[in-house]
């Protein structure tokens, strides 16, 4: 791909778009293009026309989401279905207007349905019923991925769809609410630490699985895609292994050094037994993930309390 080409990563401040803006600049990538969401408000349809008709954007890296964990997916679906749809929509069609080329959509694993053969491959898709903590959500992705192949089919464009398991690492959102159970018990094992606590709860009973993918190895698998010139479909994301929430718990407890007890709060939903990606689509092209967990998760920690450094770490990470 072209190192002047005109990028517009959108979502520059999530933990995603932020991974890409990264990678773009490490690559020599010259004119990427974000806006904030004061700049630019993705669910207003007239301004993103009107930011892609004066932009002359030639690649688009859909990052902007509403994301967050199962209880923010479970209590706030209303949210979560507008507002991912409403970006999606405005975006790739503003894009095609615009007659923009190329576009990454990023969706998530949890467009699967819930009772899927394991791993998950991309043609699982819509073969039985969702997950209902996230069923609104995953609606909207799928919508996204539907997009992109319908207007690939009608109007040839080259929209690919992105599929990555759990996501970790900097720029994720630590509010105990709303976040996801990677940064949420790193959040809690540190404090926990900090406190001399004797114990440390974990929601759920501890056993369904992850797969758990560093978002910088998701960065590196997009500019793959761009740079291979990979023109239409869905590809899954992931590391091709995963573990318990238990098990992450423990790892995680290790890296931050707790030496508590774990708890497990019964009253909290667990959601999806398992969801472990197929990830041989993108390994038969040559792309495989290389940041082992305990590595990224070592990381992932040193920037959570390099970036919270000098106040207490409740007062530090609110949302
Ligand atoms: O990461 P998470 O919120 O989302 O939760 P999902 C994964 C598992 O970790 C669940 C458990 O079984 C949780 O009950 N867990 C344990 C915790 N302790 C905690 C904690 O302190 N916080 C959180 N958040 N979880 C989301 C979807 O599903 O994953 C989204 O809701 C999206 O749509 C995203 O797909 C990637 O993996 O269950």
């Amino acid at each position: 791909m072209n190192k002047q080409a005109r990028i517009f990563v959108a979502g520059h401040r999530g933990m995603v778009g932020s991974a890409l803006v990264r990678r773009l600049a490490a690559d020599g990538y010259q004119n990427v293009i974000t806006r904030s969401r004061k700049e630019l408000d993705l669910t207003d349809q007239a301004a993103v026309n009107r930011f892609f008709e004066s932009e002359k954007i030639d690649v688009v890296l859909l990052a902007a989401a509403r994301v967050g964990g199962i209880l923010a997916n479970a209590t706030q679906p209303g949210e979560f279905i507008y507002e991912n749809l409403v970006i999606e929509t405005n975006v790739i069609h503003a894009a095609y207007r615009a007659k923009v080329e190329r576009l990454v959509f990023f969706g998530s694993s949890c467009i699967y349905p819930k009772q899927c053969p394991q791993p998950i491959r991309e043609e699982y898709l819509l073969t039985s019923p969702l997950e209902p903590t996230n069923d609104a959500y995953a609606i909207a992705k799928i919508a996204g991925v539907k997009l992109c192949e319908a207007y690939n089919r009608e109007y040839n464009t080259q929209y690919v769809a992105l599929m990555p398991t759990n996501l970790y690492g900097p720029n994720d959102n630590y509010d105990l609410k709303s976040s996801h159970v990677l940064p949420a018990l790193l959040r809690k094992a540190h404090e926990a630490k900090l406190n001399g606590d004797a114990t440390l709860t974990v929601w759920g009973s501890g056993t369904p699985l992850r797969e758990f993918l560093h978002v910088d190895d998701l960065a590196a698998a997009t500019l793959f895609v761009l740079e291979h010139n990979v023109t239409e479909g869905l590809f899954n994301v992931g590391v091709g292994n995963d573990l318990s929430i238990r098990e992450l718990a423990e790892c995680i407890c290790k890296v931050v050094g707790f030496e508590g007890e774990l708890v497990f709060d019964a009253s909290k939903p667990d959601g999806t037994p398992r969801k472990l990606l197929d990830v041989s689509r993108l390994a038969h092209m040559g792309w495989q993930a290389t940041i082992g967990l305990t590595d990224g998760i070592a990381s992932t920690y040193r920037d959570f309390v390099e970036s919270h450094a000098g106040s207490t770490p409740a007062a530090a990470i609110e949302a």
